[in-house]
């Protein structure tokens, strides 16, 4: 029979690795762990919302589910809150920094920031969503209650990064800054188990993914390389595939294993582009990097970015590195953006 490795065995070995380790990080990431089967839970039970309302099983129930967002966040808090290493958390979901004021954890040396349901214009149709989230240490003195500096920090000071995909098999995939790995949830035993170990991505891909609708949009840079993916060249293996789920989560999560590049661009309507550099940027960028790729704005790396702040949007090129790098040439051509790191 072969050897189950379930995830919490697996950071748990990691952690012997590191001997100075305390296992405050390990606690966090279990706390996700725990969070993450619970909004699955919820996740698996939303197409049956209309079903259970009409049977009149539970009448609020529609409602919750609806809400699905809101109570992913929710749950996340709890849990980090409860872990006592986490002294707070940033949220996509949420205005301003939440601070945990209580004793416990007020000596935690963590923060965490998160978009708890990434994707969520795809919950009503069945597609698949996700958490992402990224951990830093703090900076503020521990003991102390955290700050807004602790959340500002350059993606390049992560300690941890990953997200959950809720699609066909829920699936929870972390890096520490030792590679990446992904676990497969099993749900007859509710553990999520090792199904890929140090996963890497191809360096060249011929997938692209980006919203081809905003083309009118898009500067001449990224029209230009748009148009160069769509050329025919059999060594750079063009055309590229166009594959788009509009899920961040899934688009990335299918080019990091098959290889291809993400872009969500500046545009004329949304010159900054329209993610979240510290809830979905930042640890896509972490994530990728480690796993052999590159993340940029289309000018610098991601990670080099010291964010002013928190739900500061930014433009993302990402995924296989040689894919990346062209798209950067024609961006230098065509577009001239400064951008200050
Ligand atoms: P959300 O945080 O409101 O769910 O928005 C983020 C999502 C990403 O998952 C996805 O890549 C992007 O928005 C799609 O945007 P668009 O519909 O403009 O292409
Ligand atoms: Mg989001």
């Amino acid at each position: 029979m072969r050897e189950v490795i379930t995830l919490n065995e697996f950071i748990f070995q990691s952690q012997e690795e590191h001997p100075e380790a305390t296992g405050a990080l390990s606690s966090v990431l279990r706390a996700i762990e725990l969070s993450a089967k619970m909004i699955n839970r919820e996740v698996n039970m939303a197409g049956l919302v209309d079903i259970i309302g009409t049977m009149g099983v539970k009448n609020a129930y529609g409602e919750e589910v609806a809400k699905l967002d809101d109570f992913s966040n929710e749950i996340l808090i709890k849990s980090l809150r409860n872990c006592g290493d986490c002294c707070g958390i940033a949220s996509e979901e949420e205005q301003d920094i939440n601070i945990f004021e209580n004793e416990l954890s007020k000596k935690g040396r963590y923060v965490v920031l998160m978009d708890p349901l990434d994707g969520s214009s795809n919950i009503d149709v069945n597609v698949s969503i996700g958490t992402i989230f990224s951990v830093f240490e703090r900076i503020s003195p521990i003991g102390e209650l955290c700050t807004h500096e602790d959340f500002l920090q350059k993606g390049r000071k992560q300690v941890a990064a990953g997200y959950v995909v809720y699609g066909p098999s829920a699936m929870f995939i972390y890096t520490t800054g030792q590679g990446v790995h992904g676990f497969t949830l099993d749900p007859s035993i509710g553990e999520f188990c090792l199904s890929h170990r140090n996963m890497k991505t191809p360096w060249k891909g011929k997938i692209l993914s980006i919203n081809e609708g905003n083309t009118a949009y898009f500067s001449e840079g990224t029209k230009a390389y748009v148009n160069w993916c769509k050329e025919i060249d059999k060594e750079s293996m063009r055309p590229y595939g166009c594959r788009y789920v509009g899920s961040m989560i899934a688009d990335l999560h299918r080019n990091l294993i098959k290889g291809g590049i993400f872009i969500y661009p500046a545009t004329t309507k949304s010159p900054e582009g329209k993610l979240r550099l510290l809830y979905e940027c930042n640890p896509f960028a972490y994530l990728v990097e480690q796993a052999g790729g590159k993340a940029t704005d289309g000018q610098v790396d991601l990670l080099d970015i010291k964010p002013t702040e928190l739900h500061q949007r930014i433009p993302i090129f990402i995924g296989s590195g040689a894919m990346v790098e062209k798209s950067m040439e024609f961006l230098e051509i065509h577009d001239k953006r400064n951008v200050e790191v």
